[in-house]
């Protein structure tokens, strides 16, 4: 109802930015969590933990002279900066997203602004950013940065930790000076072209100040979008919370996070992986409803992606090879939640993504009153019969001759105008 859609709505507040059609048409993205909580795994002396290996210098309450130390070994010579992207690429993914700092406040990259970066505080001595910047563009998936622009728990200045520094004594205005403001120059002058700044957790700035932020850094790269986490309502999509999905068509340009396992950063106990079934049930329910989903993959310490990330987002990819005609480009399906499953549109088609197969093979699709000319499975192209019954129309998936694993998609082709648009 009205209630719920202005309690989504007014998460941000976007302008439109011209350059955000590549964004909409994208739909699905790489996330990726990358940083010494990596090397952690999920564990500090000898204890597990779980939720976000990223955060374990938080739940733990490391002291920063203590975390240094796990700079002083981290060396991830199996990290390729091909073979990431062509994880990517396989995956059938158009972006890619990539922690350049998180909030432990180790970078990533090489830094002038900082020696806590992987050239000059770990025997690994290369940037990785420069490279993988590079492998991704080549294939024309658009490239961003990760950026925590406000927990910064390495910094006596930077935000949330009060395990080493006092909350009262803290100057985030010297912080975003001195740190996150030259650093984000450096990510958006030395990597090329940015499809994204990934902002997170907002803090420490006015609404004003927020905005002289923001127009500060526009003006190294002005087709570069930010993520709406970049706060006050700014930024030039949406993101809702982690790990959801809103439930119903929502406009403008969003997307919706979500985690492989349970956690962003690596975490070696954690095997609670989403099938590629489930995965593109996100895809599809996050295309539905008008936005992207950003699959967040966690490498370990030494640059390995998990190996169920590469197979299970191998299969995604096979799928999408076959049906991405569905998903890519496409914009809010015009049926709403249906029993079956959902839909996503382009003109004069609906795809219907057969999520939950009845049992009976019979598909309703509900006050949907146009002239059909045709319906098929995009897989294979097989026509299917349908009937309509008053506004409905009635069709019978052949069960036996569909694919078990995976969800398939019936191409409905119709003209005219749609009378009754559903919304969720
Ligand atoms: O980067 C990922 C998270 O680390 C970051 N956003 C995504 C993209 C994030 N920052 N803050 N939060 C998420 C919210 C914090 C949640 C917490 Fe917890 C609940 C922190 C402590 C309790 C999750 C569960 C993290 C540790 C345990």
């Amino acid at each position: 109802g009205q209630e719920m859609d202005e309690m989504w709505d007014n998460r941000s507040n976007n302008k439109a930015n011209k350059n955000v059609q590549w964004f909409k048409d994208a739909k699905f993205g790489m996330f990726i969590h990358w940083g010494l909580y990596s090397k952690l795994a999920g564990e500090w002396n000898g204890k597990r933990y779980y939720g976000s290996g990223e955060w374990i210098m938080n739940q733990a309450k490391i002291p920063v002279a203590e975390y240094e130390k796990v700079a002083k070994s981290f060396n991830p010579i199996k990290f390729d900066a091909e073979e990431w992207a062509q994880i990517a690429e396989d995956a059938g993914m158009k972006y890619m997203v990539v922690t350049a700092k998180h909030h432990e406040g180790f970078s990533m990259f090489d830094s002038k602004y900082t020696n806590f970066d992987i050239v000059d505080a770990t025997p690994y001595k290369k940037d990785p950013m420069k490279s993988l910047a590079k492998s991704v563009a080549k294939r024309n998936i658009h490239f961003g940065f990760y950026y925590s622009q406000f927990q910064d728990w390495y910094e006596p200045n930077g935000g949330r930790n009060t395990w080493d520094f006092k909350e009262a004594e803290k100057d985030y205005q010297k912080y975003y000076k001195e740190k996150a403001i030259p650093q984000l120059k450096e990510l958006m002058t030395n990597y090329g072209k940015l499809g994204t700044i990934w902002f997170d957790t907002p803090g420490g700035l006015t609404k004003q100040e927020t905005e002289d932020f923001v127009n500060s850094l526009r003006k190294y790269q002005p087709e570069c979008l930010f993520s709406s986490r970049v706060g006050h309502g700014l930024g030039d999509y949406r993101d809702f919370g982690d790990s959801e999905l809103p439930p119903f068509t929502i406009n403008g340009p969003w997307e919706s996070i979500y985690t492989h396992n349970d956690s962003w950063g690596y975490i070696k106990h954690d095997l609670n992986f989403k099938t590629p079934k489930e995965i593109i049930y996100l895809l599809a329910n996050a295309a539905a409803r008008g936005g992207n989903l950003m699959l967040n993959v966690g490498p370990d310490g030494e640059g390995s992606f998990p190996a169920y990330s590469i197979q299970y987002l191998r299969e995604v990819g096979n799928w999408l090879k076959i049906n991405g005609e569905s998903i890519y480009a496409s914009t809010a399906g015009l049926l709403g939640q249906q029993p079956w499953g959902v839909s996503t549109s382009k003109p004069g088609k609906q795809y219907l993504h057969i999520l939950n197969r009845p049992v009976d093979g019979e598909v309703l699709i509900p006050d949907f009153d146009v002239t059909i000319k045709k319906v098929y499975l995009l897989d294979g192209g097989k026509e299917l019969d349908f009937e309509k019954r008053g506004k409905d129309i009635i069709l019978n998936l052949p069960l036996g001759e569909m694919k078990k694993s995976l969800n398939e998609v019936v191409v409905l082709e119709y003209s005219g105008q749609v009378k009754a648009s559903q919304t969720y």
